[in-house]
Order: C-alpha cells, then structure tokens, then sequence
C-alpha cells in the first residue's frame, strides 16, 4: 500500500464523517492507497486541536492557505461551509491536489463553473460528497433500473425532511445565512435529492418551485452576537434575520419525460433525517428511505398476479455492492459505511488513474437545477436548467 497524504479543512459534522472514513477505510477494503491523516484545518485552534486528536490526525493547522500549498499532500478534503468551497477547491487545484468537496458543489453555479474550470485545467482528480449514491439499497435501485426491471420510468417522487429549526428558539447558525451557506434546505438536502435523480433515471430538463420562510427572525447563536454586523437586518438585540429559505417544493420534468416532484423541508415535525424517494415505471417500482438504509422496497408488476406487491429486499448479501468488504448477511450497515464507501471509490480512482463519479461535473449541473429552482421561485415560472448552464 502507497501511503497519500490528506489534508482535511473543516472539523464539524462532515469533518467527523471524513476523518473517521479515512481511519477505516482499510480496515475494511483492500486499496492500492493507504491515506494517512495528516493535517486538519479549521478557524478556532481549541477545537481543532481536540478533534486532531480524537481523530487522529498528525497535526492541526488555522490556515487553510499555507495546508493547501504543502508539497507533502496530495488530498485536500473540503468539509467547510458552503462559502469557502470555491476559493479551497480553486487554491487547492492550482496546488495540484487531489479534491473531495462536500455538497452543494458551490454558492451558485457562477462558482461551480470556476472551480470546474480550475480542476479541468489542474488535470486532478476531483469529487463531490454525495454520500448517499454509496448507500448499498441505492446502487441496487441503479442496477434494477439498469436491468430494465422497472420498464419505462414515470416519476421520481422524493422527499428530504427534517425538523431541527421547528423550535422558534433554535439559533441562528451558519446553515440559516445565505452569505454563509447560499441557501437552505434547498442547496442542502434537495442537492443530495436531486443528485439522486440525476444518478438513478436521468437528467432534469425544467422546474418549477416554490419556497417559504415560516420563522424570520432568530436568536444569534451565544458565540456569535459580535458578529451580528455580519447580518442583513435586526429584530432586536441579539436577534438576526433568517436569509435562506425554510422549505423549497418543486416540480421537474426530466430530459427523457420523466415527471418529478422534490420536497425539502427542516419543518417536517417527527422527520429526523428522512431521506426518502420512490421511483414508478411500466414495469414495476421501487422505494427508499435512508431511515431503514438497509432495504428496498420492490413492486414488481411481472410478479403473479396473486403474489404481486411491495417486497422488503433486505441489502446485505454479499452479492450487494460494498456488504461483501463488511459483515455476513443480516448484519446491517449504517450512516457513517456511505462515507467509507465514498472515500473508498475516491482512493481507488486516484490509484487506476480514473475520474471519480461524482465529481464536480455532477456537482455542476446539480447546481444547476438548484439555481434554476430558486430562480423559478423568484419569477414564479418555469425555469429551463439548460439556461443556466450557458
Ligand atoms: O446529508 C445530510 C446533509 O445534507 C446530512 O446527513 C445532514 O443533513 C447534515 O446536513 C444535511
């Protein structure tokens, strides 16, 4: 095994999910490359120090420039917020590394042209997390619809649901700010939603889209009342404008016909993580939720008559995509295996010399239809996505 150096910026959710991807990975699979931890980057030493050793990486660093300029690493892994991703990744490529960027690829699609530009021209290899492409039932989902087993395909009908904000005291942190994370539950959960459908049955042609805010106005989470000037408007002291959207509802048509609808809401009472689509065709049919991550639900209308009806297929056989690198059947993956798996495919497209599937050209044209959807919003009319891509 080749030992390649990673340099991580970012030491939150997603830092998490990465560091402990890297750490595994060959616990498990057998890749050509073994990554070594070697340097995480964020803003606050403190923290940063602590997770440095918590996940063990070798050495922390405030300065995601001087990391990123570093002969020794090869990898940059992106976990910041949404704003910083450009700048990293086009820094990054010119450096000539290697790149994995957390999702949404960018701000606006304006930046997602940059930074494909910058790795087109860097010749690296570059990827986008969408993690939930790696969930075994999904791949599944893939090959069934591959094999022709769902026939022509009718709708995609997903649905991304949370519900962390529904309490009014919930603070104003970085996902509610538009200048930090561009938008909300949109760019957040319809991206991975979105990708999904691109992934599974084709490419998004037009859409139509509403949004809402139900709470304007929320208290500045405690660290952060100094930054308050950063914020649009006031309600009163200590108090901050909410400058993304809360929900974002939308209708696509598909490239090939396809008709399909995307709900993204943190106001959905009850739904934790609730990732969810269901796919109809001539032939049959198929349902996920990343809540029961472990199986598919499959509708086949080639079944008997008497036997036809949704079937609970259980996806941890080896005969699965990525169970056979972890536990014998009926032994159940979670969560964190999708980052394992990402960053397993990542590695081994360095190694062959491949371009890693999803990379930022993904990444790109899920921002187009992120951005055509919010400016359908705008206009209150239909958006085609090829307009933005010009
Ligand atoms: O993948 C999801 C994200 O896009 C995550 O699991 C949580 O919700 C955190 O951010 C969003």
């Amino acid at each position: 095994m080749r030992p390649i150096n990673v340099a991580l910026i970012g030491y939150k959710f997603m830092g998490k999910a990465h560091s402990h991807a890297f750490k595994d990975v060959n616990f498990f699979f057998d890749l050509e490359l073994q990554p070594v931890r070697k340097v995480i980057c964020g803003r606050n030493p403190e923290p940063l120090k602590k997770a440095a050793q918590k996940w063990g990486w070798e050495e922390y660093s405030t300065s995601w420039k001087e990391v990123v300029e570093r002969d020794d690493i090869e990898i940059v892994d992106i976990c910041t917020s949404n704003n910083m991703h450009r700048d990293i990744a086009i820094a990054a490529a010119e450096n000539k590394k290697h790149i994995l960027c957390e999702k949404p690829l960018a701000m606006n699609v304006g930046e997602a042209k940059e930074m494909v530009q910058a790795v087109e021209e860097a010749g690296v290899k570059h990827m986008i997390g969408f993690n939930y492409r790696r969930v075994p039932a999904v791949v599944l989902a893939k090959k069934l619809i591959e094999e022709g087993r769902l026939g022509t395909i009718y709708h995609f009908r997903a649905a991304y649901l949370q519900d962390w904000i529904v309490d009014p005291d919930f603070p104003l942190i970085w996902k509610l700010r538009k200048e930090v994370a561009g938008s909300g539950p949109h760019g957040d959960l319809n991206a991975h939603l979105i990708d999904l459908a691109h992934y599974l049955v084709g490419d998004i042609k037009s859409v139509m889209c509403m949004t809402t805010n139900f709470i304007k106005y929320r208290k500045l989470p405690a660290e952060e009342r100094e930054l308050s000037t950063m914020l649009t408007a006031k309600s009163g002291e200590g108090m901050g404008e909410v400058t993304v959207e809360d929900a974002a509802f939308l209708l696509a048509e598909f490239e090939n016909g396809i008709l399909g609808s995307f709900e993204a809401t943190r106001f959905a009472s009850g739904r934790k993580n609730y990732n969810y689509f269901e796919i109809y065709g001539s032939k049959g049919s198929i349902i996920f939720n990343l809540e029961r991550l472990n199986e598919l639900q499959f509708y086949s209308r080639e079944d008997t008559p008497e036997t036809q009806g949704f079937r609970t297929i259980l996806v941890t056989e080896e005969v699965h995509p990525y169970i056979s690198a972890w536990w014998p059947p009926g032994h159940i993956i979670g969560y964190e295996h999708t980052f394992v798996h990402e960053i397993a495919d990542f590695l081994e497209c360095i190694a062959k010399d491949t371009l890693p599937i999803p990379n930022f050209y993904d990444g790109l044209k899920c921002q187009a239809v992120l951005d055509a959807a919010l400016l359908s919003a705008e206009k209150g009319e239909r958006v085609l996505v090829k307009d933005l891509l010009k």
